[in-house]
Formats: structure tokens, C-alpha cells, sequence
């Protein structure tokens, strides 16, 4: 089954699908654009709420949920994807879209992350890459620089980052794509098309923590991405690996790679329809089984 939940509502405004929870983050957020972006895309798409599921782990950038009028969930540290999937099998027909920051993306929930993509989960995952811990007050993360001194690494961090992209990339990921959270209009184009791919669509989005991120500035940001060239050819896995690895040192921004696959649950509906399975069917027929 596809998603059914696009082109439902005419003239939608992105203030349509705010929440009546406000916002809790700090005043210059990056986080602030992403939600933006996402309100833009959910507008664009004329998303009926009743049918979008926002699921969220654990940190500042997992609030996001709450300030959205639809379905949420908000779970545990590093688990929102793992919850996400059962939501998406159990209904294909929903729009599920994954947000979280960094630290709950490839710390804690690195593990879960290489089988989303492997699977190719029919979902969208936003991860607000802040480059340090927010919500608990500043430690380093999987991309944080090692020259930034921060709460636990008062003297620099001992290991390099890890690049987002170059590894959504490796894992097989069906759509691919980074964006900064100064340019709203960028994200919403990025995360509309990672919403309406069929597939597992991954977006990283660099967000600047003023409060806590002394080194990655929005003014850092800004001098770090460059858009994809033009003539980028998205089903080119080697140059998009090339280039997620900044050949030049800038990031770029835009989509990196889409290609279209099965889905998991395309995949589990043909083993149901080559079995014959319906919610009728004879349990009998299983029981008989175990007769000696
Ligand atoms: C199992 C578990 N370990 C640790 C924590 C503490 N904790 C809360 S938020 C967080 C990380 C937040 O950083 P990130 O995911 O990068 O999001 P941000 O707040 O920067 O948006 C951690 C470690 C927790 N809630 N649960
Ligand atoms: S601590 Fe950082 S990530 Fe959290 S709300 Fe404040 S600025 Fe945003």
C-alpha cells in the first residue's frame, strides 16, 4: 500500500500544522528552520494530519513532535527509527517521518540506523545535526570537531567525526540528502521530496546550538556548505560517496542520491500475497500442524 495521506487538504498554510504547544527551544535554534521547513513541506503536500506520524527519541531537537498538529510519538534515547518502523508496517498508509539530533541518531541509536536503510523503510528521517549534546547541557557528539572544547572534553575531543551522509550512503539509503537549517526553503524542498520518495529518505540538516556550540556558528555553517553542482546525477553512488567526503573540504547541500527500490513492506505484502494470508485465515490449519 502507498501512502495516502498527500494532496488530501487545498490551501494549506504552514501555520496550519502548528501544534498549541510552544516551543521550547532557545532564541536562534537551527532547530527553529528545520520545523519551519517541515510545516513549509507538510503545506506543499496538502498532508492530511490524520494520516502523518512525527516520532522522535530523546534531546532538544526531539521536541519537535510536540509542536506539530498530527500524530506523534515521543520515545526513548536513540529509538525513535526502531519505533518508527513498527509504526510504518503496521500502516503503510501513513506518512512517518523520524526527528531526532545527532547524539540520539549515531550514538546510542547507531545500531539501528544501517537496518532502516538496509530495509528501506518507506520513512523520513530529519536529524538535526547540532554537532554537540544540547539538551544535557553541551558534550560532544559523533560530529562534533575535535578542536571543540566542550563539557566532557574540556581539553578537545581524542577521536575524529563521522560524516553522516558517507555513512547513509554505505547503508543503503534510497534517497539522500543535507541541507542547513539558515535556508527554511531549502529544507522544505529536501524534506517534501524525502516525504513523497518511496523509501527510506534521510535528510541531515546542520543546526547551529548557540547555547551550547561555540564553534560551529551559524557564520561556520554558512562558510561550510555549497550547493551540489547542477548537473549532479543523483543515481551516481561513487560521485555522491566523493563528494560526501568533501573532496575540497565544503559540505554540500541538496540531493546527494535517490534511487527507487522495494520497500520493506512492499516486500512483506508479496510473501502475504504468495501464501494466500488474509486476516480470515483458518487458524485450524496452523493447530492441525502439531498433531502427532
Ligand atoms: C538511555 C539514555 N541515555 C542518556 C540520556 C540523556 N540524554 C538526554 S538528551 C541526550 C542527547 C541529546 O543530544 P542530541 O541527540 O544530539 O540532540 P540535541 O539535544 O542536541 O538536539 C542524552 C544523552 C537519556 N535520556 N537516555
Ligand atoms: S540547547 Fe542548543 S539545541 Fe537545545 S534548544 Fe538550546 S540552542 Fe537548541
Amino acid at each position: 500500500m502507498t501512502v495516502d495521506a498527500f494532496f488530501k487538504l487545498e490551501d494549506m498554510k504552514p501555520k496550519d500544522y502548528k501544534s498549541d504547544v510552544p516551543t521550547t527551544w532557545c532564541p536562534g535554534c537551527g532547530h527553529f528552520g528545520i520545523l519551519n521547513g517541515t510545516y513549509r513541506a507538510m503545506a506543499e503536500l496538502g498532508i492530511d494530519p490524520a494520516k502523518f506520524v512525527a516520532v522522535s527519541g530523546i534531546g532538544c531537537s526531539s521536541r519537535m513532535p510536540y509542536f506539530v498538529d498530527s500524530y506523534k510519538m515521543h520515545t526513548l534515547h536513540g529509538r525513535a527509527g526502531a519505533v518508527a518502523t513498527g509504526t510504518q508496517v503496521a500502516r503503510p498508509d501513513l506518512c512517518v517521518v523520524v526527528a531526532g539530533g545527532d547524539g540520539d541518531g549515531f550514538s546510542i541509536g547507531g545500531g539501528h540506523m544501517p537496518h532502516m536503510a538496509r530495509k528501506n523503510v518507506n520513512m523520513t528521517y530529519i536529524l538535526m545535526d547540532n554537532g554537540i549534546y544540547g539538551l544535557t547541557k553541551g558534550q560532544y557528539s559523533p560530529t562534533s570537531r575535535p578542536e571543540m572544547t566542550a563539557y566532557t572534553t574540556p581539553y578537545g575531543g581524542p577521536e575524529q567525526p563521522m560524516d553522516p551522509i558517507t555513512y547513509m550512503l554505505a547503508y543503503g539509503a534510497t534517497y539522500v540528502a543535507q541541507a542547513f537549517a539558515g535556508k527554511p526553503k531549502d529544507c522544505a524542498a529536501l524534506i517534501k521530496g524525502a516525504m513523497e520518495h518511496e523509501g527510506f529518505a534521510y535528510v541531515n540538516i546542520f543546526s547551529q546550538c548557540p547555547t551550547f556550540n561555540k564553534i560551529d556558528t551559524i557564520e561556520y555553517y554558512r562558510d561550510l556548505v555549497e550547493p551540489l553542482p547542477e548537473d549532479h546525477d543523483v543515481t551516481d553512488m561513487d560521485e555522491a560517496m566523493r563528494l560526501a567526503r568533501r573532496p575540497d573540504g565544503k559540505a554540500r547541500t541538496g540531493l546527494f542520491y535517490q534511487v527507487r527500490e522495494n520497500t520493506l513492506d512492499e516486500n512483506l505484502k508479496a510473501i502475504r500475497d504468495r501464501v494466500g494470508g488474509s486476516p480470515d485465515y483458518d487458524m485450524n490449519k496452523i493447530l492441525d500442524l502439531a498433531k502427532p
